[in-house]
Protein backbone atom coordinates (compact mmCIF):
# COMPACT_ATOMS: atom_id res chain seq x y z
CA UNK A 1 0.00 0.00 0.00
CA UNK A 2 1.17 3.50 -1.04
CA UNK A 3 2.39 5.19 2.26
CA UNK A 4 0.31 7.70 2.60
CA UNK A 5 1.43 11.06 5.05
CA UNK A 6 -0.50 14.09 4.37
CA UNK A 7 -4.72 14.36 3.92
CA UNK A 8 -7.16 16.53 4.47
CA UNK A 9 -10.59 15.50 5.91
CA UNK A 10 -13.75 16.70 6.34
CA UNK A 11 -15.35 16.62 9.74
CA UNK A 12 -18.92 17.07 10.59
CA UNK A 13 -20.26 16.81 13.98
CA UNK A 14 -24.28 16.08 14.04
CA UNK A 15 -26.93 18.02 13.92
CA UNK A 16 -29.45 18.61 16.96
CA UNK A 17 -32.53 16.77 16.98
CA UNK A 18 -35.61 19.43 16.58
CA UNK A 19 -37.99 19.53 19.24
CA UNK A 20 -41.69 18.56 18.69
CA UNK A 21 -45.57 19.73 19.32
CA UNK A 22 -47.10 16.57 20.64
CA UNK A 23 -50.40 16.28 23.19
CA UNK A 24 -51.02 14.26 25.88
CA UNK A 25 -54.01 12.77 24.87
CA UNK A 26 -56.86 12.21 27.68
CA UNK A 27 -60.53 11.10 26.77
CA UNK A 28 -63.05 13.53 26.29
CA UNK A 29 -59.78 16.49 26.49
CA UNK A 30 -58.27 17.95 23.61
CA UNK A 31 -54.96 19.40 23.69
CA UNK A 32 -54.80 18.53 27.09
CA UNK A 33 -50.95 19.13 28.24
CA UNK A 34 -48.14 20.24 26.16
CA UNK A 35 -45.93 16.78 26.08
CA UNK A 36 -43.32 17.21 22.87
CA UNK A 37 -39.95 16.22 24.03
CA UNK A 38 -36.98 17.81 22.92
CA UNK A 39 -34.38 16.73 19.86
CA UNK A 40 -31.11 14.83 20.71
CA UNK A 41 -27.64 15.63 20.57
CA UNK A 42 -26.11 15.55 17.51
CA UNK A 43 -22.82 13.19 18.18
CA UNK A 44 -19.29 14.87 18.54
CA UNK A 45 -16.36 14.04 16.55
CA UNK A 46 -13.46 12.89 18.00
CA UNK A 47 -9.84 12.31 16.63
CA UNK A 48 -8.09 9.00 17.92
CA UNK A 49 -4.89 7.87 17.79
CA UNK A 50 -3.98 4.17 16.53
CA UNK A 51 -1.02 2.45 16.10
CA UNK A 52 -0.78 1.77 12.10
CA UNK A 53 0.91 3.99 9.79
CA UNK A 54 -1.05 3.18 7.12
CA UNK A 55 -4.27 4.33 8.28
CA UNK A 56 -4.35 7.61 6.82
CA UNK A 57 -4.08 5.80 2.86
CA UNK A 58 -7.67 4.54 4.00
CA UNK A 59 -9.12 7.89 3.82
CA UNK A 60 -8.32 8.56 0.03
CA UNK A 61 -11.34 6.51 -0.49
CA UNK A 62 -13.81 7.99 2.10
CA UNK A 63 -12.79 11.47 2.79
CA UNK A 64 -15.11 12.36 5.28
CA UNK A 65 -16.21 11.29 8.73
CA UNK A 66 -19.31 12.74 10.14
CA UNK A 67 -21.26 11.84 13.51
CA UNK A 68 -24.95 10.57 13.66
CA UNK A 69 -28.12 13.70 14.41
CA UNK A 70 -29.98 13.68 17.35
CA UNK A 71 -33.48 12.08 17.17
CA UNK A 72 -36.22 14.44 17.18
CA UNK A 73 -38.53 14.91 20.43
CA UNK A 74 -40.83 12.55 21.04
CA UNK A 75 -44.46 12.10 22.42
CA UNK A 76 -45.07 11.90 26.38
CA UNK A 77 -42.21 14.43 26.83
CA UNK A 78 -39.49 12.23 26.16
CA UNK A 79 -36.02 13.07 24.69
CA UNK A 80 -34.94 12.02 21.30
CA UNK A 81 -31.88 9.58 21.80
CA UNK A 82 -28.57 11.36 20.92
CA UNK A 83 -26.58 11.33 17.72
CA UNK A 84 -24.10 8.39 18.11
CA UNK A 85 -20.14 10.40 18.34
CA UNK A 86 -17.95 9.73 15.18
CA UNK A 87 -14.01 8.87 15.81
CA UNK A 88 -11.59 9.99 12.92
CA UNK A 89 -8.57 7.17 13.91
CA UNK A 90 -5.38 8.51 13.08
CA UNK A 91 -1.64 7.24 13.10
CA UNK A 92 -0.04 8.02 16.49
CA UNK A 93 2.01 10.79 16.36
CA UNK A 94 -0.04 13.11 14.14
CA UNK A 95 -0.76 16.74 13.57
CA UNK A 96 -4.50 17.55 13.03
CA UNK A 97 -4.87 21.57 12.01
CA UNK A 98 -8.15 23.11 11.30
CA UNK A 99 -7.93 24.36 7.81
CA UNK A 100 -11.56 25.83 7.63
CA UNK A 101 -14.53 26.30 9.69
CA UNK A 102 -15.17 25.62 13.27
CA UNK A 103 -12.05 25.83 15.48
CA UNK A 104 -10.05 27.18 12.27
CA UNK A 105 -6.29 27.18 13.15
CA UNK A 106 -6.24 25.20 15.97
CA UNK A 107 -3.69 22.44 15.88
CA UNK A 108 -4.05 19.15 17.67
CA UNK A 109 -1.41 16.49 18.23
CA UNK A 110 -2.22 12.81 19.20
CA UNK A 111 1.06 11.52 20.91
CA UNK A 112 0.03 8.44 22.56
CA UNK A 113 -2.18 4.94 21.27
CA UNK A 114 -5.20 5.64 22.12
CA UNK A 115 -5.77 9.49 22.79
CA UNK A 116 -8.79 10.65 21.88
CA UNK A 117 -9.67 14.10 21.52
CA UNK A 118 -12.98 15.95 21.03
CA UNK A 119 -12.35 18.00 17.61
CA UNK A 120 -15.70 19.32 16.73
CA UNK A 121 -19.00 19.32 19.30
CA UNK A 122 -22.83 18.19 18.07
CA UNK A 123 -25.59 20.57 17.95
CA UNK A 124 -27.82 20.79 20.65
CA UNK A 125 -31.21 19.08 20.64
CA UNK A 126 -34.23 21.70 19.86
CA UNK A 127 -36.95 22.37 22.44
CA UNK A 128 -40.53 20.55 22.38
CA UNK A 129 -43.67 22.21 23.22
CA UNK A 130 -43.81 20.59 26.70
CA UNK A 131 -40.72 23.57 27.26
CA UNK A 132 -42.68 26.20 26.70
CA UNK A 133 -45.25 25.36 28.85
CA UNK A 134 -46.11 27.67 31.55
CA UNK A 135 -49.20 29.17 33.73
CA UNK A 136 -49.66 31.81 31.20
CA UNK A 137 -48.41 29.64 28.24
CA UNK A 138 -50.77 26.33 28.84
CA UNK A 139 -50.99 25.25 25.23
CA UNK A 140 -47.84 26.73 23.88
CA UNK A 141 -47.12 25.91 20.08
CA UNK A 142 -43.84 26.82 19.78
CA UNK A 143 -40.29 24.63 19.29
CA UNK A 144 -36.93 25.01 18.47
CA UNK A 145 -35.34 23.38 15.36
CA UNK A 146 -31.89 21.75 16.56
CA UNK A 147 -28.52 23.31 16.08
CA UNK A 148 -25.99 22.41 13.18
CA UNK A 149 -23.24 20.22 14.14
CA UNK A 150 -19.63 22.06 13.89
CA UNK A 151 -18.17 21.52 10.51
CA UNK A 152 -14.65 21.85 9.72
CA UNK A 153 -11.78 20.49 7.14
CA UNK A 154 -8.39 19.50 8.92
CA UNK A 155 -5.42 18.63 7.53
CA UNK A 156 -3.48 15.12 9.05
CA UNK A 157 0.23 15.21 8.65
CA UNK A 158 2.01 12.06 9.77
CA UNK A 159 5.30 12.41 11.86
CA UNK A 160 6.48 9.33 12.94
CA UNK A 161 7.50 8.07 16.31
CA UNK A 162 10.28 6.31 15.68
CA UNK A 163 12.84 6.18 18.12
CA UNK A 164 15.90 5.62 15.77
CA UNK A 165 16.12 6.77 12.38
CA UNK A 166 18.60 4.70 10.05
CA UNK A 167 20.35 7.43 7.72
CA UNK A 168 23.16 7.62 5.17
CA UNK A 169 23.79 8.02 1.55
CA UNK A 170 22.02 5.75 -1.18
CA UNK A 171 23.20 2.03 -1.26
CA UNK A 172 24.70 2.27 2.42
CA UNK A 173 23.31 -1.22 3.65
CA UNK A 174 20.37 0.77 5.72
CA UNK A 175 17.55 -1.55 4.50
CA UNK A 176 19.87 -4.30 4.87
CA UNK A 177 20.99 -3.54 8.91
CA UNK A 178 16.56 -2.93 9.65
CA UNK A 179 16.35 -6.39 8.39
CA UNK A 180 19.00 -8.06 10.47
CA UNK A 181 18.05 -6.39 13.30
CA UNK A 182 14.40 -6.70 13.20
CA UNK A 183 11.48 -8.70 11.74
CA UNK A 184 11.03 -6.09 8.86
CA UNK A 185 11.55 -7.66 5.31
CA UNK A 186 12.70 -4.33 3.65
CA UNK A 187 13.28 -4.46 0.26
CA UNK A 188 17.03 -4.48 -0.41
CA UNK A 189 18.73 -4.22 -3.99
CA UNK A 190 22.85 -3.32 -5.36
CA UNK A 191 21.64 0.35 -6.50
CA UNK A 192 20.86 3.87 -5.07
CA UNK A 193 16.98 4.69 -4.20
CA UNK A 194 15.82 1.15 -3.10
CA UNK A 195 14.07 2.29 -0.35
CA UNK A 196 10.87 4.58 -1.99
CA UNK A 197 9.16 4.75 1.52
CA UNK A 198 9.93 4.76 5.02
CA UNK A 199 10.48 0.93 6.46
CA UNK A 200 9.79 0.55 9.89
CA UNK A 201 11.18 -2.63 12.30
CA UNK A 202 10.58 -3.39 15.63
CA UNK A 203 13.55 -4.00 18.60
CA UNK A 204 12.74 -4.71 21.60
CA UNK A 205 9.74 -2.51 21.65
CA UNK A 206 11.92 0.13 20.30
CA UNK A 207 10.75 1.38 16.64
CA UNK A 208 13.52 1.71 14.25
CA UNK A 209 13.12 4.06 10.98
CA UNK A 210 14.94 3.34 7.77
CA UNK A 211 14.45 5.95 5.36
CA UNK A 212 15.30 6.53 1.42
CA UNK A 213 19.24 7.28 1.18
CA UNK A 214 20.30 11.16 1.43
CA UNK A 215 22.24 12.33 -1.15
CA UNK A 216 23.94 16.21 -1.29
CA UNK A 217 21.49 18.58 -1.59
CA UNK A 218 18.34 16.51 -0.22
CA UNK A 219 17.56 19.83 2.42
CA UNK A 220 16.43 21.50 -1.07
CA UNK A 221 14.44 18.82 -2.32
CA UNK A 222 16.87 16.33 -3.71
CA UNK A 223 16.35 12.48 -4.09
CA UNK A 224 13.84 10.77 -2.34
CA UNK A 225 14.91 11.46 1.70
CA UNK A 226 14.48 14.54 1.95
CA UNK A 227 10.74 14.09 2.09
CA UNK A 228 10.80 12.02 5.03
CA UNK A 229 13.70 13.73 7.01
CA UNK A 230 10.55 15.75 9.06
CA UNK A 231 9.72 11.93 9.67
CA UNK A 232 13.01 11.58 11.52
CA UNK A 233 13.42 14.98 13.05
CA UNK A 234 11.72 13.82 15.97
CA UNK A 235 13.96 10.24 16.69
CA UNK A 236 16.07 9.89 20.06
CA UNK A 237 18.98 9.10 18.16
CA UNK A 238 20.39 8.95 14.80
CA UNK A 239 21.98 5.70 13.39
CA UNK A 240 24.61 7.11 10.38
CA UNK A 241 25.09 4.18 8.59
CA UNK A 242 28.04 4.35 6.19
CA UNK A 243 29.65 2.04 4.06
CA UNK A 244 32.50 0.80 4.50
CA UNK A 245 33.24 1.02 0.20
CA UNK A 246 33.27 4.49 0.77
CA UNK A 247 36.78 6.11 -0.35
CA UNK A 248 36.65 9.23 2.11
CA UNK A 249 34.13 7.89 4.59
CA UNK A 250 34.67 11.09 6.87
CA UNK A 251 33.37 13.23 3.90
CA UNK A 252 30.90 10.88 3.10
CA UNK A 253 29.62 11.19 6.87
CA UNK A 254 30.00 15.15 6.73
CA UNK A 255 27.74 15.07 3.36
CA UNK A 256 24.73 13.64 5.17
CA UNK A 257 25.10 15.68 8.39
CA UNK A 258 24.99 19.27 6.47
CA UNK A 259 21.70 17.83 4.91
CA UNK A 260 19.88 17.75 8.47
CA UNK A 261 21.30 20.48 10.20
CA UNK A 262 20.22 22.33 6.96
CA UNK A 263 17.05 20.87 6.91
CA UNK A 264 16.24 21.82 10.59
CA UNK A 265 18.88 22.90 13.01
CA UNK A 266 17.79 21.07 15.81
CA UNK A 267 19.24 17.91 14.42
CA UNK A 268 22.67 19.51 15.00
CA UNK A 269 22.29 18.04 18.54
CA UNK A 270 20.59 15.05 18.03
CA UNK A 271 22.38 12.02 19.00
CA UNK A 272 23.76 10.29 16.64
CA UNK A 273 25.98 7.16 16.24
CA UNK A 274 27.95 5.75 13.11
CA UNK A 275 27.48 2.43 11.77
CA UNK A 276 29.96 1.29 9.42
CA UNK A 277 28.63 -1.47 7.42
CA UNK A 278 29.60 -3.86 5.03
CA UNK A 279 32.84 -5.01 7.37
CA UNK A 280 33.57 -7.93 5.49
CA UNK A 281 34.43 -6.08 2.20
CA UNK A 282 37.51 -4.55 4.35
CA UNK A 283 40.11 -5.10 6.29
CA UNK A 284 40.31 -5.61 10.32
CA UNK A 285 42.89 -2.77 10.27
CA UNK A 286 41.46 -0.60 8.23
CA UNK A 287 38.00 -0.57 10.47
CA UNK A 288 40.40 -0.04 13.52
CA UNK A 289 41.70 3.05 11.89
CA UNK A 290 38.19 4.81 11.05
CA UNK A 291 36.32 3.82 14.24
CA UNK A 292 39.46 5.03 16.25
CA UNK A 293 39.07 8.18 13.90
CA UNK A 294 35.18 8.54 14.76
CA UNK A 295 35.98 7.47 18.45
CA UNK A 296 38.01 10.31 18.59
CA UNK A 297 35.90 13.01 17.89
CA UNK A 298 33.18 11.30 20.67
CA UNK A 299 30.84 9.64 18.39
CA UNK A 300 30.08 6.07 19.40
CA UNK A 301 30.64 3.98 16.18
CA UNK A 302 30.64 0.46 15.25
CA UNK A 303 31.72 -1.37 12.48
CA UNK A 304 28.94 -4.55 11.24
CA UNK A 305 28.10 -7.07 8.67
CA UNK A 306 25.18 -8.72 7.76
CA UNK A 307 26.92 -11.29 6.54
CA UNK A 308 28.27 -12.00 10.22
CA UNK A 309 25.57 -12.77 12.40
CA UNK A 310 28.16 -11.72 15.33
CA UNK A 311 28.56 -8.21 14.73
CA UNK A 312 24.93 -7.98 14.02
CA UNK A 313 24.13 -9.25 17.43
CA UNK A 314 26.71 -7.59 19.42
CA UNK A 315 25.48 -4.35 17.92
CA UNK A 316 21.52 -4.61 18.76
CA UNK A 317 22.73 -5.44 22.19
CA UNK A 318 24.52 -2.25 21.71
CA UNK A 319 21.72 -0.65 20.22
CA UNK A 320 19.07 -1.22 22.38
CA UNK A 321 21.07 -0.37 26.00
CA UNK A 322 21.92 3.21 24.66
CA UNK A 323 17.85 3.49 23.29
CA UNK A 324 17.14 2.61 26.75
CA UNK A 325 18.96 5.71 28.38
CA UNK A 326 17.39 7.99 25.98
N1 LIG B 1 28.89 -7.41 1.33
C1 LIG B 1 27.89 -6.79 1.96
N2 LIG B 1 26.91 -6.21 1.25
C2 LIG B 1 25.91 -5.58 1.92
C3 LIG B 1 25.88 -5.51 3.34
N3 LIG B 1 24.80 -4.81 3.69
C4 LIG B 1 24.17 -4.46 2.55
N4 LIG B 1 24.84 -4.92 1.48
C5 LIG B 1 24.48 -4.73 0.05
O1 LIG B 1 24.49 -3.35 -0.25
C6 LIG B 1 23.47 -3.03 -1.20
C7 LIG B 1 22.60 -1.93 -0.66
O2 LIG B 1 21.89 -2.38 0.47
P1 LIG B 1 20.54 -1.69 0.98
O3 LIG B 1 20.27 -2.27 2.32
O4 LIG B 1 19.47 -1.78 -0.05
O5 LIG B 1 21.03 -0.19 1.11
P2 LIG B 1 20.18 1.12 1.50
O6 LIG B 1 21.08 1.98 2.30
O7 LIG B 1 18.92 0.71 2.12
O8 LIG B 1 19.97 1.76 0.07
P3 LIG B 1 18.81 2.82 -0.40
O9 LIG B 1 17.52 2.28 0.05
O10 LIG B 1 18.96 2.85 -1.86
O11 LIG B 1 19.18 4.11 0.23
C8 LIG B 1 22.74 -4.34 -1.45
O12 LIG B 1 23.23 -4.92 -2.61
C9 LIG B 1 23.08 -5.17 -0.23
O13 LIG B 1 23.03 -6.57 -0.48
C10 LIG B 1 26.94 -6.15 4.07
O14 LIG B 1 27.02 -6.15 5.29
N5 LIG B 1 27.91 -6.77 3.32
MG1 LIG C 1 17.04 1.10 1.57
Amino acid sequence: MAFVDEITLKLKAGDGGDGVVRWLHEKGKEFSGAAGGNGGEGGDVYAVAVRDLSRLAAYRHSSSVSAERGADGQSKGKHGANGKDADAEIPVGSVVTVLEGARRGRVYELLKDGERLKILLGGRGGLGNKYFKGSRNTRPMQFTKGKEGEEARVKIELRMIADAGLIGLPNAGKSSLLNALTASRAKVGAYQFTTLEPNLGELYGYILADIPGLIEGASEGKGLGHKFLRHIARTKLLVHCISLEQTDILNARETVRRELVAHSAEMENKKEIVVLTKSDLSSAKQIKEIVGEFRARGTPTYAISVLEHKSISAFSKELVKLLKTL
